[in-house]
């Protein structure tokens, strides 16, 4: 008997979706799916806490066309974690150098093509693949999920990449992957310290947990760590944030993280490219993913982004990774039962 194929939609399997790739990416195209609408529906503790679920399953979800304003952005982002059961202290990130403005708090991010944010250390020349990062890991308290939602698009370009930290540990042999389990990196927003020095400007605290203070921006998490809601291991360093993997010499250091750091912009078997249209959005889970914006585009592009505050990263030595858990052949990424006699 083959057993159907693992689901993590819940009450949302009553609107049209599609699975992107096998191991990242799930999205609703229809635009009569409004996030608005499951935010005021009756169920709507149900309808958002299985959205939460399904974004740490599925690593990103996309809805085309979004009518949902900032405010109920914010709400929805604020929601989806304390639905999926993080810390009553963690709150929507304050960005060390976002600015308060008379439209918009300084818990939103303004992501432009003009600068901000998205931009700090912005180099045409460089490669494309060195924009791989998840977002604010250099806070002791980094993120759970992030939701963007753009509304000024060029007429062709900007997408966006996400990959799978999921399935970026599962695709480590297993001596490699105890290699990893147990080590510790040193995350480090240095691009940020030195725009905010170079700009006069002060960075913001507390950003959206009592622990996320002062202006040094660093913190040491697990370089592997499993994800609360899921139980599935997941790699956690990223190319924008992690600088230094402690236990290990600076030299070592260096080669695993470049090779750790290849291992995601390397293999397009576990990322997935979003084309948007004008006011989709996108959700992800910052604990199990990492993105970047693809900078090969003429004119604007902006859109509004929250990041909401998760809870500190742990290992637990007990948990199984997604590929364990799911029962999926190690070697095809097909159920086990389906795999075929070479
Ligand atoms: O502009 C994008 O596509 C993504 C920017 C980004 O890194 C973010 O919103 O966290
Ligand atoms: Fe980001």
């Amino acid at each position: 008997m083959v057993a159907a194929p693992f689901s993590a939609l819940g009450s949302l399997s009553v609107y049209d979706s599609y699975d992107e790739t096998p191991h990242i990416g799930t999205r609703f195209p229809n635009k009569s799916v409004q996030l608005s609408q499951l935010l005021a529906a009756p169920n709507s503790d149900e309808l958002l806490k299985d959205l939460a679920t399904l974004v740490s399953h599925r690593g990103v979800v996309f809805f085309t066309e979004q009518d949902i304003s900032i405010e109920k952005q914010k709400e929805l982002g604020t929601r989806l974690g304390e639905l999926a059961g993080k810390p009553a202290t963690s709150t929507l990130h304050v960005h060390p150098i976002s600015e308060q403005t008379p439209e918009l708090t300084a818990d939103v991010s303004v992501i432009s093509s003009e600068g901000g944010i998205a931009r700090t250390g912005y180099s045409k020349s460089a490669r494309a693949s060195n924009g791989w990062h998840t977002d604010i890991t250099f806070e002791p308290v980094p993120s759970d999920y992030a939701i963007l939602k753009l509304h000024t698009l060029p007429a062709v370009g900007g997408d966006t990449l996400w990959a799978s930290g999921y399935e970026a540990y599962d695709k480590l042999s297993p001596a490699y992957q105890k290699f990893l389990e147990g080590l510790t990196a040193q995350h480090d927003g240095s691009g940020f310290r030195e725009f905010a020095k170079a700009e006069n400007k002060i960075i913001n605290e507390p950003r959206g947990s009592p622990e996320n203070t002062g202006s040094h921006l660093t913190a040491v998490h697990p370089v592997i760590r499993t994800h609360p809601v899921t139980g599935y291991k997941s790699l956690f360093v990223n190319k924008g944030f992690t600088k230094r993997i402690l236990e290990l010499t600076e030299d070592e250091s260096d080669d695993v993280l470049d090779y750790l750091f290849r291992h995601v912009s390397e293999n397009h078997d576990m990322q997935v490219r979003f084309r948007w249209n004008l006011n989709d959005i996108a959700i992800w889970d910052n604990r199990c993913t990492f993105h970047t914006a693809t900078n090969d585009y003429q004119g604007l592009r902006t859109g509004n982004r929250i990041v909401s505050i998760g809870e500190k990263p742990f290992f637990d030595p007990s948990s199984l990774s997604r590929r364990k858990a799911l029962g999926l052949d190690e070697a095809a990424g097909l159920p086990t039962d389906k795999k075929k006699p070479m």
